[in-house]
């Protein structure tokens, strides 16, 4: 364990000015994430903008089942947990019962893109004054790395040993691609979290898209480009590499929808 160096605000001089620290929105324990996965830079990204729209206090998350079960632990926000992907059925009702709250809904490609897909598509329809952060990494994560719909075509996993064999097992599907055409969608982008401008790019849209929620603009979805070293059998490095080349060639990065008014805002 590396020696905590937090400094209160209270204790920096009054000539410095704090350019980094840890959030405030973030809680001080060590994650169950694998080395190398960016689970964890995602979580951060969300943490920093709490806290720098000051919204911790009124944000409601809502977890997903796969390897960010345990969001709730990582975030120092209120949180429910949902069914395996049903976060945005729980979204929906908790903003509309509370309208003056934040809520997002932080969700696995499994999560979203298979057996949620019903719910994702129907809240962005609806235009919900929701958020969703979506983590591709291509894999079910948590159960043990099988082939999910954003299986990249040929790609091993413990379900498909041979490589996904798409005229067998279909197409990899783009999420950010459908749900732009919805009507209720305000801001659907895709991003990758696999290098410091794609980190940066990515906490950008996060914000934007709490941003688009705040000022009832209508539904915004991040998806974020990530990685599974372990279930891919790779090492951290090779795994960034990986997600933004082979990954990105299939899935660019690219915001697919921004309505004029989403353009406008301040991030
Ligand atoms: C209704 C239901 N079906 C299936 C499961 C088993 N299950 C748990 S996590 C998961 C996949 C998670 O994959 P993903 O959403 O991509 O998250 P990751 O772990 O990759 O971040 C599955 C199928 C479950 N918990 N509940
Ligand atoms: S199994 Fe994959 S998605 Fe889950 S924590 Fe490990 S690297 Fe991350
Ligand atoms: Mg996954």
């Amino acid at each position: 364990m590396t020696e905590d160096v937090h400094i209160e605000a209270s204790e920096i001089p009054e000539a410095m000015e704090r350019v980094y620290g840890y959030p405030e929105s973030l809680t001080r324990v060590a994650t169950h994430y694998c080395p190398g996965c960016v689970h964890g830079i995602i979580h951060r990204l969300v943490a920093e903008v709490l806290d720098e729209l000051d919204i911790r206090e009124e944000t409601i998350g809502v977890a997903p089942v796969g390897c960010a079960v345990l969001a709730y632990n990582y975030l120092n926000a209120d949180f429910v947990e949902a069914a395996h992907g049903r976060a945005p059925a729980m979204a929906t009702g908790i903003k509309r019962v509370n309208p003056d709250k934040v809520v997002f809904t932080y969700q696995g490609d499994g999560d979203l893109a298979a057996i949620g897909t019903a719910e994702i598509l129907h809240a962005a329809n609806r235009g919900e004054l929701i958020t969703t952060v979506f983590v591709n990494n291509a894999i079910y994560g948590m159960t043990g790395g099988q082939m999910a719909p954003t299986t990249l075509p040929g790609m091993v996993t413990t379900s498909t040993p041979t490589g996904r064999d798409c005229t067998l097992a279909g197409y990899p599907i783009k999420m950010s691609e459908i749900l732009a055409q919805t009507a209720g969608a305000a801001y659907i982008t895709r991003e990758h979290a696999t290098d410091v401008s794609g980190i940066h790019r990515t906490k950008k849209a996060i914000k934007r898209a709490f941003l688009a929620q705040i000022h009832q603009l209508g539904f915004a979805c991040v998806e974020v480009l990530s990685t599974c070293p372990t279930n891919w059998n790779q090492d951290p490095w090779e795994a960034m590499q990986w997600a933004k080349e082979q990954m990105g060639a299939y899935y660019p990065v690219e915001t697919f929808k921004i309505t004029d008014a989403v353009k406008t805002l301040k991030v």
